[in-house]
């Protein structure tokens, strides 16, 4: 195949600091965002959102908006189920129970913001006051709130799920039992990781345009899934898929947040076809943290059987999941504990034994969804902040625990049979400690501690899945199909465009596909053009999620590109009366090996393939445009780790995050500079998760954080300065041996800060088990130990 022959193709775009493309445009505001998207005639709908959690609905009266001047339309939950009863959710695994969630609410509302109707008109502002007019009549019906408590049965949250029980599965692999049975030490503790909000800076949206003449239907959407978006579209409403377009415009942030299928992006376009006219609904930051997806929130206990060398001989595991009050699609509320409970408890260990029980709970609350290390960031949380604990009871430091017990040798086979091809494991653990200067560091703790300031340093190590793809499904029991699609095309001057079914929130995939053409087509990655997401009417994508776009659509790239190299070789073999063989390209041109003066430039090759055929070897086909689909035959892993410094203000519980180091290997790098962009980018979000982020509902299940005032989100100030170090494991199995890394920041940071957190406090033998770790929650710690 194609990428047998990478390691010939001459690295000159692959690996250098190439500046992002992207970025002129999109800081000198010239981005087009979906509220950019101009249409004769727009209209603009507003959702009502149901005020209460949990509630039969006995009455809507809509006429008071119907009747306000500019109002268009007025549609309650009813209207929409004529098209669509609703979306079904459900993870494909062991234990999963699914649900359907209504397009609208028809007779109950099960979380605060659940839509009940919607209202277009001229302006939003006419559409919000006239959704203001939409007055509901319902009884309150027991609203659960606390999923400790819902799993045990009691009201339900959600009818279609008896005793509240979203998922309920496990599995045991190895002898747990006697591991524990004979174990010389036994660790064991709770964590709890907040419930998040993805919070991309563009909120989400939605325009339609439907022509009844041609049936033709184009919809801009916000989303990172748009094939899937355009398949929902004809699967749930039978609009003809051939005659509909999905089209992503610049995209500010998605996060896993928009790698789900909306209701809203169902009904927007139903309300175009019914109007005639183009409809266009953008959400507020309010409906933003109301009814887009919320995330991450789960309790894990997690059990360490350690023998007398601190040596982990059996983990167990318990995940449970707070999943509001449906399946999200197409996630559900089962992948976080699902994922935190059946693929991360081993992590880098030498583990031979593992059992574990994953739960998600519905309640009362905004369904749970994917956000950037779905079940990856609570799972590593778990696992990292045991090590500590553990590494604190046998007297060792927290590197020398992890190399007592990290895989030393690969290929690694875990105790569900999943097989680790390469990795640096050890050497993580081995260079965070050097970059730390760990004695160093130890001095300048004690000498702190002397004069009542704490510090702490934390550490945290993590391997993950990457590059998402249908072998990765396939070992881990979820028979998901992936693949996409690229096409390179040539022209005349020696140019390329090429066109990807990957969308683009922020990553720079442009730029980094572009360096993986280019290198393939020999040519200056200035000269190749790169389109992605602007249609699902070119290429085919299955999402940018999982960190699978560098593999992913490198590989689809580099097959394409792979295919017009051999035409541009056979073509300048023959214009230089040469072998195929002997022909070297790069930098621009042709040559032939061991002839110095015979050489052709890409451009002229080019020019000829398109206007003179005398040069055509026999039989050629001149069609200088390729397509390939891609799709890895194994799957891969990435690793790395980070140590965190800070220091805990004893007397007021504020932590400072003082300094990060970060240790990252996802193999062959295309592009440094935005890898290290993307390890800040989620290391700080893991700051967010760690110290400040929390969706907080009350005891009646409202949602009490709606605003940024609210809901504390980390910035600049809090941002650290950062050492980021790489190792290079690369795949044997991918093009230039990539492996993905798009959400390692935000899997293992909160770990790293949870752990430095609780180094510091070690003088007040306090300990933070949930996060966010809030100078409340540490306050109260540190007093607490004082009482004692
Ligand atoms: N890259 C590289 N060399 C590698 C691996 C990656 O140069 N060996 C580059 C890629 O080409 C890409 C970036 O690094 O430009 C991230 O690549 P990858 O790990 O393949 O992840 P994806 O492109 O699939 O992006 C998805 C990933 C996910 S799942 C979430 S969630 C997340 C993340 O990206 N959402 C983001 N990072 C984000 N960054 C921004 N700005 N916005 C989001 O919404
Ligand atoms: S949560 Mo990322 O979209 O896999």
């Amino acid at each position: 195949g194609p990428h047998s022959k990478t390691p010939q193709v001459a690295a000159r775009a692959v690996g250098a600091r190439v500046q992002r493309h992207e970025d002129p445009r999109l800081l000198t505001g010239r981005g087009q965002y979906l509220a950019d998207v101009r249409l004769p005639g727009k209209l603009h709908a507003a959702f009502v959102r149901s005020p209460v959690a949990h509630a039969r609905i006995t009455g809507i009266d809509t006429s008071a908006a119907s009747g306000l001047p500019g109002v268009h339309l007025v549609w309650t939950g009813a209207d929409a189920a004529r098209f669509c009863s609703g979306v079904e959710g459900v993870l494909n695994v062991e234990g999963c129970v699914p649900t359907v969630m209504p397009l609208m609410a028809t007779d109950v509302v099960r979380y605060v913001g659940e839509s009940v109707a919607v209202v277009v008109a001229d302006s939003r502002a006419v559409a919000e006051d006239a959704a203001d007019l939409v007055s509901l009549d319902f009884d309150e019906l027991p609203v659960v709130v606390d999923p400790l408590t819902a799993r045990k049965g009691g009201p339900a949250a959600n009818e279609q799920l008896s005793d509240n029980i979203g998922l309920l599965g496990g599995a045991t692999f190895g002898d747990v039992d006697t591991a524990f049975d004979e174990a010389h030490r036994v660790v064991e503790a709770t964590y709890y990781t907040g419930r998040l909000a993805a919070l991309p800076m563009e909120t989400r949206g939605c325009i339609a345009d439907y022509d009844w003449t041609s049936q033709n239907l184009r919809v801009w959407t916000s989303s990172q899934v748009p094939h899937y978006v355009r398949y929902c579209l004809t699967a749930y409403l039978e609009f003809p898929e051939h005659r509909v377009e999905v089209l992503t415009p610049d995209t500010g942030g998605g996060f896993g947040q928009k790698a789900h299928l909306y209701p809203e992006e169902l009904i927007i376009p139903l309300l175009a076809r019914e109007l005639g006219s183009p409809v266009s609904w953008v959400e507020d930051r309010r409906e933003n943290l109301m009814a887009a997806t919320h995330a991450h929130e789960q309790f894990v206990t997690i059990a360490y059987a350690l023998d007398e060398q601190a040596r982990i001989s059996a983990v167990r595991t318990h995940a449970l999941g707070d999943g509001g009050a449906y399946h999200s699609v197409p996630w559900s509320m089962a992948v976080e504990p699902w994922c935190a409970a059946a693929v991360t408890p081993t992590g880098v260990y030498d583990i031979p034994a593992t059992t574990y029980v994953y739960e998600a709970t519905a309640t009362n609350k905004c369904p749970v969804g994917a956000y950037r290390g779905v079940g990856y960031m609570a799972g590593t949380l778990a696992r990292e902040a045991l090590a500590d604990e553990a590494a604190r009871a046998c007297g060792m430091s927290p590197f020398e625990f992890r190399r007592q017990n990290v895989v030393k040798g690969f290929p690694w086979v875990n105790p569900q049979g999943i097989c680790f091809d390469e990795g640096s494991w050890l050497e993580t653990i081995n260079m965070l400690e050097k970059m730390v200067d760990y004695p160093a560091f130890l001095a300048r703790q004690a000498e702190a501690r002397e004069r009542g300031r704490y510090l702490g340093l934390g550490l945290s190590v993590f391997v993950e899945s990457s590059g998402e793809s249908t072998a990765m499904g396939a070992v881990h029991g979820l028979p998901d199909v992936y693949h996409d699609t690229a096409t390179v095309r040539m022209d005349p001057n020696g140019c390329a465009t090429v066109t990807i079914g990957l969308t683009t929130q922020g990553q720079g995939n442009r730029t980094t596909m572009a360096q993986v053409a280019a290198d393939m087509l020999g040519i200056p990655y200035e000269n190749v053009t790169v389109r992605a997401g602007e249609s699902t009417s070119h290429a085919y994508g299955s999402g940018t999620l999982g960190s699978r776009g560098a593999v992913v659509a490198g590989g689809a790239v580099s097959s394409a590109a792979h295919v017009l190299r051999e035409k541009i070789i056979a073509v300048a073999a023959s214009m230089l009366e040469a072998s195929p063989d002997d022909i070297q390209l790069e930098d621009g041109s042709a040559r032939v090996a061991g002839v110095p003066d015979a050489s052709v430039s890409v451009t002229d090759i080019c020019t000829s393939i398109y206007f003179d055929s005398t040069v055509w070897p026999d039989g050629f086909d001149p069609a200088m445009e390729a397509t390939a689909a891609y799709d890895p035959s194994r799957p891969m892993f990435s690793n790395g780790g980070h140590a965190v410094i800070v220091e805990v203000d004893a007397f007021t519980g504020f932590v400072k995050v003082e300094k990060v180091y970060s240790v990252e290997d996802a193999g062959t790098i295309i592009n440094p500079d935005i890898v290290d962009g993307q390890i800040r980018g989620g290391v700080v979000q893991g700051i967010g998760a760690a110290l400040f982020e929390r969706l907080v509902y009350d005891g009646d299940g409202q949602l009490q954080t709606t605003t940024l005032l609210d809901y504390q989100v980390p910035t600049m100030d809090v941002s650290p300065p950062f050492e980021i170090a790489h190792l290079c494991s690369p795949s044997a199995h991918t093009a230039y041996g990539v492996k993905g890394m798009g959400e390692s920041g935000l899997i293992a940071a909160p770990a790293a800060v949870l752990n430095a957190v609780n180094d510091a406090l070690t003088p007040f033998a306090a300990i933070i088990r949930e996060l966010p770790a809030t100078p409340e929650r540490i306050f109260d710690a540190i007093r607490k130990s004082r009482e004692q």
